[in-house]
């Protein structure tokens, strides 16, 4: 976007001054938005191009390099958070980056250069997270830092130590500083937003700034309560690790049982990296956390000495980013939606066009603030990427294209569901529907409740429940359970068979455990992880209405927002007369389940078929175990099936599954990846 720059050579040296002060005042600005505050004002590859544009800029003009330009610092941030700081034994250096792969070539030819002779590559994904260092002392971990400037981080041992996937203890006794990447997976990303926009806070631009906002917290429960992960990828002591190169530092650290990424690749020239990169081009989509290039590194570790660093970086490694994938579409509506807290958030309904994979029509615009600091009007030309390679996101607006009738928007004063007047609460960037009696809010609810994370009752989508509203036959959850045979008959498109389903599916959900029903009542700030918290601890719903502030905020997870949060939701009358008519209406309150399911696990929302004879396992262990990782275990093969495992003689199920072109595994495959569930995740 920015390659309308004046070619350097045809600069006067008075335009360079003034461009050179320009820049490094504004990626200042913009480095400061993104370190310190996690919430980046511009594209990370728009920030790359301006950099980029002012390190030429001053090798040509030297004399106006200030020791405070970006360019001047070793990570380009300070640290002004009030988290303890902690010294790196060693400097957490930045990594060079090149963005084709001509510059990757030459890259590989100074290398091959300094070295005398062609060296092998380790080749990693370059996951979207934010640099840690762990320190283990005799095998136990003792201190978590970020990588702050590169010489000075912050302490986030507590927060660290709520990361499942980082091990508090290694397999072996050794003492050894590693570092790598603490990152949000895509699901828990998109989830959190989500339940941010229901609150009415402004949500996280990327996977990196909701994994950098979570860590860099100095209540560790909010940490706990967000999903993070790691992988490490290096050590400044690989004597302690016993390791020569970085291939095998890799397999060490899984030893150790420290997370690492298993999709590295060792090549032996640099082209080789071409079929690397269109793998992971096309596998992006399907991978659990977002990837933003790849990482090169001279594998062998006495090499990578031999050639050293620089003041920031090390020569023996470079990343190679991703072109950004962007496209370009028309905005033709803004639609305005209710959600079940009252948030009302406006959506950009554009053309449909192709973009990283799949076909985008929709984009979030958040909320007022971000839609009017877009600046969009309907009829303008936008680009369009995704967000932590998943959410479809607006760029900005190309103003060139704008049609010369255009009209700036404006933002409803009414609530396009029930016409009552919007109000921005104090606090939030939502806008806010406040009338209880909101037919939206109310149907946006209901539609919750049923929802899979919360009562799971099947047939029970928005459809049925718009239906069910508009014919009176339900007014809250409650309801739900009084509904009889006669009345779903009345309903559009419903037949005996669709009717006895769904009196199953209602029926089923009253023995669900308690945090279901405790998620799906829709209480603010509960999500799922919350409301499973809250039901373990406290087993049953009578506890939890009684609760104070205090007893809920003593769990671990859960903090003072949402504690209070619970406890004004069971003040209100309402609220004790509902839970009475679920009561009546014999739905479980008690706390039942044991097993946690982890959406992050491979196997999550996954349509699997077992076919065969098991060996190292039987059918019904084999099942319990899939669906306690959160698969859905079918009978039959259909075109909708993600995987059969098929053990000895697969017979008809097997040839269905070839025919359809759905994915099949031996029984070997599936236990490998039982042993990495919880590893690679
Ligand atoms: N490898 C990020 N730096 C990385 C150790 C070096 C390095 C990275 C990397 C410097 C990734 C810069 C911040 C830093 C640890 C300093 C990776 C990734 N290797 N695979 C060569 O996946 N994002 N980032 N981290 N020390």
């Amino acid at each position: 976007m920015f390659s309308e720059f004046t070619p350097i050579e045809k600069l006067t040296t008075a335009a360079a001054q003034q461009e050179i002060t320009h820049l490094q005042s504004q990626l200042t600005t913009y480095g400061i938005a993104y370190y310190e505050k996690d919430a980046p004002l511009i594209e990370d590859h728009d920030y790359d191009e301006l950099y980029a544009h002012l390190v030429a800029l001053e090798a040509e003009f030297p004399q106006f390099v200030t020791p405070d330009s970006p360019t001047q610092n070793v990570g380009g941030d300070s640290i002004k958070s009030e988290l303890e700081k902690v010294v790196h034994p060693a400097p957490m250096l930045s990594l060079g980056d090149v963005f084709s792969l001509a510059e990757l070539d030459e890259w590989d030819a100074r290398t091959t250069k300094s070295l005398g002779f062609q060296s092998d590559y380790n080749l990693e994904l370059k996951i979207d997270g934010l640099a840690v260092a762990l320190t283990y002392v005799n095998g136990q971990l003792i201190q978590a830092s970020t990588r702050g400037n590169g010489i000075i981080g912050e302490d986030v041992t507590r927060n660290v130590k709520t990361i499942k996937t980082i091990p508090q203890q290694l397999t072996e006794p050794i003492t050894i500083e590693v570092r790598g990447e603490i990152y949000m997976p895509k699901t828990s990303f998109a989830k959190l937003n989500i339940q941010r926009e229901a609150d009415g806070l402004e949500p996280f631009a990327n996977p990196r700034n909701a994994a950098a906002g979570s860590l860099r917290q100095l209540d560790a429960k909010i940490t706990k309560a967000r999903e993070l992960a790691a992988f490490v990828y290096y050590t400044a002591e690989p004597e302690a690790l016993g390791a020569t190169t970085q291939s095998e530092a890799l397999e060490r650290f899984s030893i150790l049982g420290l997370p690492t990424n298993s999709k590295n690749r060792v090549i032996s020239r640099i082209s080789d990296i071409a079929d690397y990169i269109a793998e992971y081009t096309t596998k992006r989509d399907e991978l659990a956390y977002g990837i933003d290039g790849v990482v090169v590194k001279v594998n062998q570790l006495d090499l990578q000495f031999d050639l050293g660093n620089t003041v920031k970086i090390p020569r023996w490694a470079i990343a190679y980013k991703f072109p950004p994938e962007e496209a370009l579409t028309v905005v033709r509506d803004i639609e305005w939606t209710v959600g079940r807290t009252g948030a009302v958030t406006p959506t950009a309904i554009m053309d449909p066009v192709k973009l990283a994979g799949t076909t985008v029509q929709r984009a979030s615009l958040h909320n007022p603030d971000y839609l009017n600091s877009k600046g969009i009007r309907i009829g303008d030309t936008v680009t369009l990427h995704k967000a932590g390679d998943i959410i479809p996101e607006i760029g900005q607006v190309i103003l060139a294209n704008r049609p010369s009738d255009s009209q700036k928007y404006d933002i409803p004063l009414k609530c396009p569901a029930c016409d009552s007047e919007l109000v921005h609460i104090e606090g939030e960037v939502a806008l806010r529907c406040i009338n209880p009696f909101c037919s939206a809010q109310i149907q946006e609810g209901l539609t919750h409740f049923a929802s899979r994370n919360a009562m799971n009752i099947e047939g029970m989508g928005p459809r049925v429940i718009g239906q069910l509203l508009k014919s009176d036959l339900i007014k809250d959850v409650a309801s739900i359970y009084h509904l009889n045979r006669e009345q779903l008959l009345l309903l559009d498109k419903f037949k005996e068979k669709s009717v006895s389903n769904l009196l199953t599916s209602i029926d089923k959900s009253k023995s669900n455990s308690l945090e279901r029903l405790l998620f799906g009542l829709g209480i603010r700030m509960i999500g799922a992880k919350a409301a499973r918290l809250i039901a373990e601890k406290f087993k049953n719903i009578e506890t939890i209405a009684t609760a104070t502030v205090e007893d809920i905020a003593n769990i671990d997870g859960i903090g003072t927002t949402i504690a209070h949060s619970v406890v004004q939701y069971f003040d209100l009358p309402e609220s004790k007369q509902l839970i009475q008519e679920l009561s009546r209406a014999n739905v479980n309150l008690k706390f039942l389940s044991e097993v946690v399911i982890d959406e992050n696990s491979f196997f999550y929302n996954k349509k699997i078929v077992l076919t065969g004879k098991l060996e190292q396992s039987s059918r019904p262990v084999a099942t319990k175990w899939l669906q306690d990782h959160g698969a859905i275990v079918a009978g039959s093969i259909s075109a909708k099936t993600d995987l059969l495992i098929a053990g000895e003689d697969g017979g008809s199920k097997l040839r269905k599954a070839n025919e359809l072109g759905v994915m099949i595994w031996t029984e070997q495959q599936f236990v490998d990846a039982q042993a990495k569930e919880g590893i690679d995740k």
